[in-house]
This record gives structure tokens, C-alpha cells and sequence, in this order.
């Protein structure tokens, strides 16, 4: 099958540099070769060339949100190509603000997409709930239909819509939920595995319940959206916030395997590698668990793969 891969080298989204250098850390790191080793024709297209606004608004609860809402529409141009040339799209983060161009470029090419988000953060603060400002802690807030009446005007978003149902999201792996998202995840009754109910009911369950909560009739592209710190920080260690007791990387694999075998991964984000957090041997770790989950959401399993074109010796 075909893959594009876009880098979206963004940091705006969050107050701590270095996510702009995820996608050349991962390059580094033998991604595109390793996809390529599983028979997977990959189209790598590059970094995104993200305009910059030196004058951003400062009278604003969001920060940053001229250089994010600009972005926005940039990826979601570019994701909204590259599946629309017949390809799975593979955005390499970036800071998890890249997930709100990410989403709404897949829902142009594919309106009746789902989300399944992993991540030890829900994401779904509103620029009032939020108490850093920062815009990688609100993507779903602007994507979700039905929390856009508690939203406040937002500059320069104008082209981007909310396109997600409440029912149509799933998280898996939250530990670090704000009252106020915990209030709207409450309210719209978004399904939710925290860490709590992956100890409880295991991870099989879990993915499970998630891609049953999302699309019961099991027919709809899935857009996953994965946040590198759902992964305990052991594993992940070079990310802006790291929360403890996380995902293990057989969990995150698992997720990984069981999101490939439906046949309906359509857009996956890999979200949060900071290379300029930790020291070389974290930033190692890190690239090696990023990398192995996007092999996961590629084709790879657990129990062996051959190429289509595999000559027997
Ligand atoms: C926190 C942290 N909920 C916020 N969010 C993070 O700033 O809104 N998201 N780290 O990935
Ligand atoms: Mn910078
Ligand atoms: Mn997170
Ligand atoms: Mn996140």
C-alpha cells in the first residue's frame, strides 16, 4: 500500500522549543527506510514550510494562535492531498496543535472519519478552560461540533471547521485531565480508557470498546492521533510533559497492530517528540518507541511480516 509522510515541524502549540525537530529526529532515526522495508511504497514529502508571524495576538486566552490558526490550514492542505492522491497519511509532530489541521484535512477527503487519540492528556481545553494558554492542550476543543458554542471568537481559524462528533472520538491512555475537560468529556459523553480502565480491563478490552464506541458498524476511516507521552516517560522520555504510570510500548504496539488490522487507518499523527528535552540517550529511546508504533500502524506485527514481492530462498 501507499503511504505519504509530511513533517510538520511546529513548536507554537506549546512554550518549550524543539518539537519542530521531531520529524527530522525520526528521519534520523531510519523511519522512511524501515516503512520502506515493509513493502510499503512511501512518498516522503518533506517538512511543511510553516509561515511565521513574528507578530502573533497577545490580547488572547490561546497563545500563538496566528502561527497555529495559519499552520492549521497549511497542514490540513497537505494532509488533505496526500489522501486524496490515494495514499495513508503519515504526519510526523510537532507539537499536538499539528492535530487540529491534521483532523480537519482528513475530514475534507473523508467526512465521516473517527478518531481514536492516545495520549496522556485529553486535549480538549477551550481557550477559557485552559489554564497554560498553550494551544496543544485545546485541538479537539476547536474539531468537536458540539463544544464550539463555548468557544470564544478565535482569529485567524477561519478555515477551520469542526467536523467531529462527540461520539465519534475515543481516548486511550489519559492521566493528566483538566476539570474543565473532565467536565465536557462528562457532558458530550466522549468514550474514554484512561489508564485506569486499561489496568482494569487490559489493553484487548480497551482497543476494543474504543473502535466499537467510535464506529459500531466498523466501516469508518479511523484518523489515530498519537501523543508520544502516552507512553510512560521511561519509554518516551523526550517530550514536553511527561506524565508517570504510562503506557507500556507493548500496549502502545498493541493499539498499533489492532488500529492497522482493521484496514481503515486512514491519517496518523505522531505528535510530541522534542529531541531538544533529555540527553542523547533519551532522545534515542524516545525516537526508537515513535518509530516503532508508526511500524506498527504500518504493517508491521509482533509475529513476523513478509513483502507482497518476498522471494523464498
Ligand atoms: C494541559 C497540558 N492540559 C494544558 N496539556 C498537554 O496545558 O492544557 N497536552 N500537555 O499534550
Ligand atoms: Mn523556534
Ligand atoms: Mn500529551
Ligand atoms: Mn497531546
Amino acid at each position: 500500500s501507499k503511504v505519504g509522510v509530511i513533517g510538520v515541524p511546529i513548536h507554537m502549540g506549546q512554550p518549550r522549543p524543539g518539537t519542530e525537530h521531531g520529524p527530522e529526529a525520526m528521519r534520523e532515526g531510519g523511519l522512511i527506510s524501515k516503512l520502506e522495508g515493509l513493502g510499503l511504497d512511501v512518498e516522503d514529502q518533506g517538512d511543511l514550510f510553516l509561515e511565521k508571524h513574528d507578530e502573533d495576538i497577545h490580547d488572547h486566552p490561546a497563545k500563538n494562535v496566528k502561527n497555529v490558526g495559519s499552520a492549521s490550514s497549511q497542514i490540513a492542505d497537505s494532509v488533505y492531498n496526500t489522501i486524496k492522491s490515494g495514499r495513508t497519511c503519515l504526519a510526523l509532530g510537532g507539537d499536538h496543535s499539528m492535530a487540529i489541521g491534521s483532523i480537519y484535512g482528513h475530514s475534507l477527503a473523508e467526512p465521516d472519519h473517527v478518531v481514536i487519540w492516545v495520549d496522556a492528556h485529553a486535549d480538549i481545553n477551550t481557550p477559557l478552560t485552559s489554564s497554560s494558554g498553550n494551544m496543544h492542550g485545546m485541538p479537539l476543543s476547536f474539531l468537536v461540533k458540539e463544544v464550539q458554542p463555548y468557544l470564544p471568537d478565535i482569529p485567524h481559524f477561519d478555515n477551520i471547521k469542526p467536523c467531529l462528533s462527540a461520539k465519534n472520538i475515543a481516548y486511550i491512555g489519559l492521566r493528566d485531565v483538566d476539570p474543565g475537560e473532565r467536565y465536557i468529556i462528562e457532558k458530550l459523553g466522549i468514550h474514554s480508557f484512561s489508564m485506569t480502565e486499561v489496568d482494569k480491563f487490559g489493553i484487548k478490552d480497551c482497543v476494543e470498546k474504543a473502535l466499537h464506541a467510535v464506529d459500531p458498524e466498523g466501516n469508518k476511516p479511523i484518523h489515530l492521533s498519537f501523543d508520544i507521552d502516552a507512553l510512560d516517560p521511561s519509554l518516551a522520555p523526550s517530550t514536553g510533559t511527561p506524565v508517570p504510570g504510562g503506557l507500556s510500548i507493548r500496549e502502545g504496539n498493541y493499539i498499533a497492530e489492532e488500529l492497522a488490522a482493521t484496514g481503515r487507518l486512514t491519517c496518523v499523527d505522531l505528535a510530541e517528540v522534542n529531541p531538544k528535552l533529555g540527553n542523547d540517550r533519551d532522545n534515542e529511546t524516545t525516537v526508537r518507541s515513535a518509530i516503532t508504533i508508526i511500524q506498527h500502524c504500518f504493517g508491521n506485527r509482533r509475529q513476523g511480516v513478509y513483502p507482497k514481492d518476498y522471494k523464498f530462498p
